[in-house]
């Protein structure tokens, strides 16, 4: 079965095409150091499994969805952010900045991080 996409960034970096500091592969999940870190420790966590985004995850991705989660608390230990804190963040769609169309939860940490991230904007509740 192929799971990769020729033209996708991401899946040519699980394909070794494109270098990236790995720092946390299995058989179902890769981790990589992002190439512009918004925080002291900035890894990304992709499926090998080509699913654009959060929006195309379905219902029988659930082990993959599992697998991203497992590997982000390994990660967290092996970066040593563990039991500092750290946050998990998958931006989905054009408000959240998405940018490459691959699903990848942003681990990020090893620093005091904010929240709410935009503290005095009025909300919206239904
Ligand atoms: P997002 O905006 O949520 O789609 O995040 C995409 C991230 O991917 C962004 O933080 C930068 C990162 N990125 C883009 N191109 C590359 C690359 O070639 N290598 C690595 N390691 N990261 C990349």
């Amino acid at each position: 079965m192929i799971y990769q996409k020729p033209d996708c960034l991401f899946c040519r970096i699980i394909l070794g095409e494109i270098p990236a500091k790995i720092v946390y592969r299995n058989d179902h999940v890769v981790a990589f150091r992002d190439i512009t870190p918004v925080a002291p420790q900035h890894i990304l966590i992709i499926p090998v499994k080509h699913i654009s985004s959060l929006n195309d995850l379905g219902p029988a991705d659930e082990m993959i969805a599992g697998h991203m989660l497992l590997a982000a608390r390994i990660v967290a230990e092996i970066i040593g952010i563990r039991e500092s804190g750290y946050r998990l963040v998958f931006n989905t769609g054009a408000d959240a900045m998405q940018s490459v169309f691959h699903i990848h939860g942003h681990l990020i940490g090893g620093t005091q991080m904010g929240w709410p991230p935009f503290p005095g904007l009025p909300t919206v509740h239904a």
